[in-house]
């Protein structure tokens, strides 16, 4: 059986990938649908940016889909990126420039004054889901969250976006020094899956 998943993230379809995989679902993302345009995400939460992607493409497609969206919301910067994460450093940022860009609004912060202190702030991940079919308009959502901390210290090779900036003090690694499985227990993406799952399970 197939899920098709409202994304052009490629790091996100590798976690859907690993998670969906074991319930013998393949996943199909955005890159096998190339002529869907871009979907607008114009939306203040990331709830409502979820729920747009899923319902403009379960709607273009007459199937069910699953969006995500998520972001990093930074205490420090009183909740920025939020839902501008993927366009920090401007549109069609790269991740790298969206990590420089987050590292150097911290510094700002400290004025110049070298702590010495690699810890910037508390931060957390949101990953809203939108489950949507188009055959009876209903929408299924959840949402999951991750806390840690940003470091100036940036560490790993695997996963995207902020990862290598996101440091849990519980493992003493940045996400992006963990593995896909390591990452799923305990990212946001991770917990909204499981939220969404308890849900199915009850309808
Ligand atoms: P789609 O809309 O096509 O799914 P996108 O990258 O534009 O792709 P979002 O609008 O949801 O997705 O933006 C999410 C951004 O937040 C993403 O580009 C990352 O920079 C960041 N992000 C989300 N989840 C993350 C994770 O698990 N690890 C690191 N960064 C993450
Ligand atoms: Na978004």
């Amino acid at each position: 059986e197939i899920l098709i998943v409202a994304t052009r993230n490629r790091g996100k379809v590798r976690e859907f990938q690993h998670a969906f995989a074991p319930l013998g679902l393949t996943v199909k993302s955005m890159f096998d649908y190339p002529e869907l345009p871009e979907v607008v995400e114009d939306g203040q939460t990331f709830a409502e940016n979820a729920f747009k992607k899923a319902r403009t493409v379960g709607n273009a497609l007459g199937l069910p889909v699953l969006a995500d969206d998520s972001g990093l919301c930074v205490d420090a910067l009183d909740g920025r990126p939020g839902v501008y994460s993927a366009r920090y450093a401007g549109e069609g940022a790269s991740d790298e420039e969206n990590n420089l860009k987050l590292l150097s609004e911290l510094e700002q912060l400290q004025q110049g004054e070298d702590t010495g202190q690699p810890l910037l702030s508390t931060a957390s991940f949101v990953c809203a889901l939108s489950l949507y079919d188009p055959a009876t308009g209903q929408e299924l959502a959840a949402e999951g969250r991750a806390d840690g901390w940003i470091t100036s210290e940036p560490a790993g090779g695997a996963g995207f976006g902020y990862d290598p900036l996101f440091y849990l003090a519980e493992y003493d690694k940045t996400m992006a020094e963990l593995t896909l499985g390591e990452k799923q227990k305990i990212s946001h993406r991770g917990a909204a899956l499981r939220r969404l799952t308890e849900l199915l399970a009850a309808k």
